[in-house]
């Protein structure tokens, strides 16, 4: 019986639009957050092709994704404050470890850093990490504020003094409220989580006050490429971005050097993979992480995107150069001076963007 109908199974198949039978995979992460070949493996591998789509700010991860039915199986929102508020408004499914084998693969000490918003650490593993800083270009910034300038404070970008000499070689500041006001409050000495009407007013202060030197406020993406090309000389972003920008310019071998300023006290950060609640292929996504968690995969990814992972197993075999840069691995001395965002109530964070627009604007 069933050996006759084969044959009608498979023409009933082949008359199916090719959307229908394909697995596939929607996933939804920041730009440059991968090695393309290991997307490319996972194809290969499991025969599910991968629907790739980026954000470069955490506004538009959640902006996208508030309103439901976003499309995508697999996320990677930073623990705080985005997948803290996805999972609070049950927006997260719950991972199935049965699926995961490869779950045992993580860093426990990471994993439970995260614990406090997902207890038992149901719905996300820590894909990649990092934190907040500057990248620079060295010689334009000793030139401008001197040979001994200190490289390890927001000082360079923050102090107005500075901010006016640097304006002629390019000061960018990544378009993002979430992942700037915290460093900036930090660096005011105060509450870098705190949401006082006197925390943001000192925040807005410490912005405008250097504002007409700011050359563009513009989406992370954008930051990478001006630091790669030496448009921007000193910019606010993400680590890994600044030495991805590096790699860049060293290759293009047009002068220009980059270099990532970690701030003593950096705003540390940990972008969750998670799967939202109405993910259309759950199953792929959780064949997704499993493929992820391997120890060669994500060695790939970090000696490609250069920020650290969550697989300790993995470290032997990233790149070298990568391996021993101190800017990509800070040390442990740096990273206990550092601090992780909170997730701000709904009326902060009202306040927060329309003190950004203002910043934006620039009144
Ligand atoms: C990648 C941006 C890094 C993610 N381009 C910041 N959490």
């Amino acid at each position: 019986m069933l050996r006759r109908l084969l044959p009608m199974i498979a023409l009933l198949l082949a008359a199916l639009p090719a959307a229908a039978q394909e697995r596939v995979l929607n996933v939804y992460n920041w730009s440059d957050y991968i090695d393309p070949y290991a997307v490319a493996r996972f194809t290969r591998e499991t025969g599910i092709r991968v629907r790739y789509d980026v954000y470069d700010s955490l506004e538009t991860l959640e902006g996208r994704l508030s309103a439901g039915r976003s499309g995508y199986d697999i996320i990677v929102p930073t623990s705080e404050p985005s997948f803290a508020r996805l999972l609070r408004a049950g927006g997260l499914r719950e991972i199935d470890r049965a699926r995961i084998p490869n779950w045992r693969n993580l860093d426990p000490v990471l994993m439970e850093r995260v614990a406090s918003i997902d207890p038992g650490n149901r719905h996300g593993a820590v894909y990649l990490w990092g934190t907040v800083g500057l990248g620079i270009r060295v010689d334009r910034v000793r030139a401008a504020l001197g040979p001994d300038v200190p490289l390890d404070s927001l000082d360079i970008l923050l102090r107005p003094e500075n901010a006016a000499r640097l304006a002629r070689c390019g000061i960018m500041v990544m378009d993002s409220p979430t992942d700037v006001l915290p460093s900036v409050q930090r660096w005011l000495g105060r509450d870098p989580n705190g949401t006082s009407a006197e925390d943001l007013r000192a925040a807005g202060d410490a912005l405008m006050a250097i504002r007409r030197h700011v050359r563009a406020i513009v989406p992370s993406s954008s930051i990478l490429d001006a630091l790669a090309s030496g448009e921007a000389c000193v910019a606010l972003t993400y680590s890994g971005d600044v030495i991805q920008a590096q790699a860049r310019a060293r290759e293009a071998n047009r002068g220009v050097e980059v270099a990532y300023v970690m701030p003593r006290g950096a705003q540390l950060w940990f972008d969750m993979l998670a799967i939202p609640a109405d993910a259309p292929n759950p199953e792929a996504a959780h064949a997704f992480i499993n493929f992820l968690l391997q120890p060669d995969v994500m060695a790939g990814i970090t000696s490609h995107v250069r920020y650290p992972n969550a697989v300790p197993a993995s470290r032997p075999l990233v790149e070298e150069a990568v391996r021993n840069d101190r800017s990509v691995f800070p040390e442990a001395a740096l990273l206990a001076e550092t601090f992780v965002a909170g997730t701000p109530p709904r009326e902060a964070e009202r306040a927060r963007t329309r003190l950004w627009a203002r910043f934006k604007a620039g009144r």
